[in-house]
């Protein structure tokens, strides 16, 4: 790490973590919900490493005043949660107050302390009852996603102070239906292309249904990879600029107005559509963690492009190599492809599981996670020195929590947590974070 003091942030520039409903709240069968894609995969044998699930996860359900005061303390300006769809709409019709009362009395203790409640709609954690009747390969599902927005919205469209749609469509995609390793388990490769324009209408539609109740601003998160091919063959090179479409831009190009990119649409698309997903947003937010190295197929591969390790990075407990220079690489190439139809950019995950343990004397020194956000920090600062309008940057995650198919194998948090007694103790990187966004409070300029 180096030892260069961090540039100064430009005044007003967003300081925030997020997290997601499934990975922290358990209170599974609390107050309506019924089970989502993701209650069901993880009750799966063999679907997640160390048989877990979220069941109970950080019972933030039950703890959230605990961790409203951990961020209050970490002076963060805003908070990224997500809504759980199967509390508010538990069998995808009727809403339930119940669960709308959870994400009210979380809005307003983070009101009261000053933080401003971001709030996704959809990280991943789809009502069964939607995934019984066709789940994202099924029109119908946009709409509800619509129907369910709109009831967010009429109960909270006067607090949430950002709005994010949609999380990660092209993960959602290409774990949980191309491959199968998320939920729902599908592994349908290419065919699976109707669940991203779904997801993208239903974005639309949502889009839509928030505005007229008056709530904004309106953002979608994607996922970004810098795309780095791997040997030197024509066919090395193609396979990079399709995978680079399919990762990159089959979300961000009709987000932004320019339809599908070449060879990935799909005969879901109805005439309209495109014009419904291009409804402006006012924010871009952009997840990355590391760059993707690409190679040609082997030979009688379902895919048209292989997925290879990067060598000569330093690497996360997740294996991904850690490289900051790609997250100034995709804020600098998305303001480059897209230019003025790219709406301001927030940065809404950056983050990195380390092996973190209390030691002798409980505290847990995770200097390889400050390393890593003091690296993506300066990597956003030399994006926004090359001219791209990034307005925040949200870690990822204020708490160790639940990571998929890793289970409880992957800790991501600033604050630790002992998943027995549900003890939590902030890492040193919390104390980190702490203290930049303090001086920079105090010294806000470009
Ligand atoms: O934990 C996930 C999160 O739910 C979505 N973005 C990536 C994180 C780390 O894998």
């Amino acid at each position: 790490m180096t030892t260069t003091p961090m540039p100064a942030f430009p005044a007003g520039f967003r300081w925030g973590v997020s997290t997601s409903a499934y990975q922290i709240e358990g209170g599974a069968d609390a107050d309506g919900r019924t089970p989502s894609i993701w209650d069901t995969f993880a009750g799966t044998p063999g679907r997640i490493v160390d048989g877990s699930s979220g069941e109970t996860a950080c019972d933030h359900y039950h703890r959230h005043t605990t961790d409203v005061a951990l961020l209050a303390d970490l002076g963060v300006d805003a908070y990224r949660f997500s809504v759980a769809w199967p509390r508010v709409r538990p069998d995808g019709g009727a809403v339930n107050p119940a669960g709308l009362d959870f994400y009210e009395r979380l809005v307003d203790d983070l009101l009261t302390a000053g933080i401003d409640p971001v709030a996704t709609l959809f990280h991943w954690d789809l009502p069964q009852s939607l995934q019984d009747t066709g789940g994202w390969l099924h029109r119908d599902t946009a709409e509800r996603f619509a129907e369910y927005a709109d009831a967010v919205a009429a109960r909270l469209g006067d607090r949430v102070k950002l709005w994010i749609t949609l999380n990660e469509p092209f993960i959602h995609l290409s774990l949980g239906h191309g491959t199968g390793e998320h939920a729902p388990g599908q592994a349908l490769f290419l065919d699976a292309l109707p669940v991203a324009h779904h997801q993208l209408l239903a974005h639309g539609l949502a889009v839509a249904a928030l505005r007229a109740r008056g709530a904004g601003p309106v953002a979608i998160t994607n996922h970004y990879s810098p795309i780095r091919p791997v040997g030197d063959t024509e066919a090395d090179r193609a396979a990079a600029v399709g995978y680079h479409a399919l990762h990159n831009r089959l979300f961000t190009d009709p987000l932004l107005g320019r339809g599908y990119p070449t060879g990935l649409t799909t005969p879901a698309v109805r005439d309209g559509d495109l014009d419904v997903i291009a409804a402006p947003i006012d924010v871009l937010g952009v997840n990355y963690y590391n760059p993707t190295g690409i190679r040609a197929a082997p030979e009688g591969s379902p895919l048209p492009f292989d997925l290879v390790e990067l060598d000569g990075y330093p690497r996360t407990a997740c294996d991904w190599p850690v490289a900051p220079g790609g997250l100034r690489d995709v804020l600098v190439w998305l303001h480059a492809e897209y230019g003025d139809t790219l709406p301001p950019v927030q940065v809404t995950e950056s983050g990195c599981a380390y092996d973190d343990r209390p030691d002798a004397e409980g505290r847990v020194v995770d200097t390889d996670r400050i390393a890593y956000l003091d690296g993506h920090l300066r990597a956003v600062h030399e994006a926004i020195t090359a001219g791209v309008d990034v307005q925040g940057y949200y870690v990822w995650s204020l708490l160790d929590n639940w990571e998929w198919a890793e289970g409880f194998t992957k800790r991501f948090g600033l604050v630790h947590v002992d998943y027995d007694t549900q003890t939590r103790t902030p890492k040193s990187s919390y104390t980190w974070l702490r203290d930049l966004i303090a001086a920079h409070r105090a010294a806000p300029r470009r």
